[in-house]
């Protein structure tokens, strides 16, 4: 045990000041142990002692280690000792199998917990929860070094035995008679554990995971609509997360405003029903725009009659918008039978609906219940419901746990404010950051400007940036 506690000291894994810990407490001693795994015969006998060093009745099937020093060890120790070994996982993925715990076991099987350092034992805690909440039976943990802070009584009121290779005042005898450190620092520590004997375990055991914030990448492989797919991957390949509302006086402005502002943006929205010029052929001349500048075509129609009725507004009239609209958008205050009647017509062309979870708009009433229906339908819908209209998602009690949609909010300006007739506008960081959306939908904010082209790219800048931002949170 001597000679592992020199090498340890020998490679730095032991130092010697004022470090703050995990727990929040400072210390004299500072113990990190992640250095080993540059030291693989090192790492072999911290392995191989580790678990010669447990009592003869210590019973076990499988082996955990403690995310992350103590992965390595606990590999070795499996590999060395022909142990199947578990692992657990500190971010629990939301895709896929969600696994806490990778690896094969049966229910009531022993897991030997392993661990490089324990403190108070809140680590090993971390770890057995999720093993005990898979059937496993977790009664002993082992550990290189044991600081000597309540770890052991914690862990016991928790029916684990901890054992450990090295008490911490063992390493500092050792390193005081082999004249590695002052007489004074041995004081210090002595007494710095004198005073510091129990560390408690942090009252909510594990800290909250934040929710990881997935990116347009991993979202469009979720989606489950081929027009939520592409404009992910659209976003995702020009850079940009904004939505350009053309609402211009003319059919002629509006293709000539397409042709300038498409390079900035992912989406273009239109309302067809106000322009007067409109032609048969506007739609397939927006397409022709839209395929060369790589955008998608948003008809803000708002939807909001019965199924039946809806699908031949979608479908049929003059504006035929079924022929070139990429995406449509619905109110839900007729109920689901609206989405029945799109999906009919929309689906087969490969086409995706927002559904109108909130509006941006003064005293609306798509509030509360009323967005909490909105997720449900869509989560009922979500081969043909690609997302929603929103103002807030970040907000919703009913979740905001749908990656796989697309929030896509108006109401954007570059600053707070608001219009004469009701609209309130948030700014482009607020919207992406706080308010947890995913798109900006900008109207007046551009076509209004002297250079809409220009203002265009600094809208897309901010809203790229801002994605950015949330994405390295
Ligand atoms: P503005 O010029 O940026 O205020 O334009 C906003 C656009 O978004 C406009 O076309 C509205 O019809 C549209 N809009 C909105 O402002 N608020 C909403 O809740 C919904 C759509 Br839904």
């Amino acid at each position: 045990m001597e000679a592992l506690i020199l090498e340890l000291h020998e490679i730095g894994a032991v130092k010697f000041g004022n470090f703050k810990l995990k727990s929040g407490i400072f210390s004299p001693v500072y113990i990190d142990l992640r250095l080993i795994v540059s030291f693989p015969p090192l790492l072999t006998r911290i392995a191989q002692t580790l678990v010669s060093s447990l009592p003869r009745s210590t019973n076990f099937d499988l082996v955990c280690g403690v995310p992350y020093t103590a992965l390595p060890i606990a590999t070795v120790v499996s590999v060395a000792n022909g142990i199947p070994m578990l692992m657990r996982r500190k971010e629990i993925k939301d895709y896929g199998t969600s696994k806490a715990i990778e690896g094969v076991f049966e229910k009531d099987q022993n897991c030997l917990i392993i661990e490089d350092l324990v403190t108070s034992g809140a680590s090993v805690l971390e770890t057995v929860a999720p093993l005990r909440a898979v059937g496993l039976k977790v009664t002993d943990a082992v550990v290189l070094i044991d600081r000597q802070q309540g770890g052991r009584e914690n862990l016991a009121e928790n029916g684990i035995t901890l054992h450990s290779m090295i008490k911490l005042t063992d390493m500092v005898k050792v390193l005081k008679q082999k004249g590695k450190i002052e007489e004074e620092v041995e004081v210090n520590l002595l007494k710095f554990l004198e005073e510091n004997r129990r560390v408690s375990v942090p009252s909510e055991e594990k800290p909250k995971p934040k929710p990881r914030v997935l990116g347009f990448k991993e979202r469009s492989e979720l989606s489950k609509n081929p027009a939520g797919k592409k404009l992910f991957d659209i976003m995702l390949k020009k850079e940009t997360n904004l939505c350009l509302a053309a609402d211009v006086g003319t059919a002629a402005e509006l293709l000539d405003i397409a042709e300038k502002v498409g390079p900035e943006i992912c989406l273009l929205k239109t309302h067809v029903d106000i322009l007067p010029d409109f032609t048969p052929d506007f739609g397939s001349k927006l397409r022709a725009i839209a395929d060369k500048h790589k955008f998608l075509i948003f008809e803000d129609r708002k939807f909001a009659d019965i199924g039946n009725t809806v699908t031949m507004q979608y479908e049929g009239g003059i504006f035929t918008i079924l022929e070139w609209a990429d995406i449509i958008n619905a109110h839900i205050i007729s109920g689901p039978g609206i989405v029945d009647g799109l999906k009919l017509k929309g689906m087969p062309r490969g086409r995706g609906l927002l559904l109108l979870a909130e509006m941006s708009s003064a005293g609306n009433l798509a509030t509360g219940d009323y967005t909490a229906a909105a997720v449900k339908i869509a989560e009922a819908h979500s081969d043909f419901v690609m997302g929603f209209i929103s103002v807030n998602p970040a907000s919703w009690k009913c979740g905001y746990v749908y990656p796989s949609m697309i929030h896509a909010t108006p109401g954007v300006q570059m600053v707070k404010g608001g219009d004469a007739l009701g609209q309130q506008y948030n700014t482009p960081h607020s919207v992406i950051t706080e308010r947890g959306s995913d798109i900006i939908i900008v109207g007046r904010g551009i076509i209004k400007a002297d250079n809409p082209a220009e203002t265009a790219h600094e809208y897309r800048v901010q809203g790229w940036n801002a994605y950015l931002e949330k994405c390295s949170q």
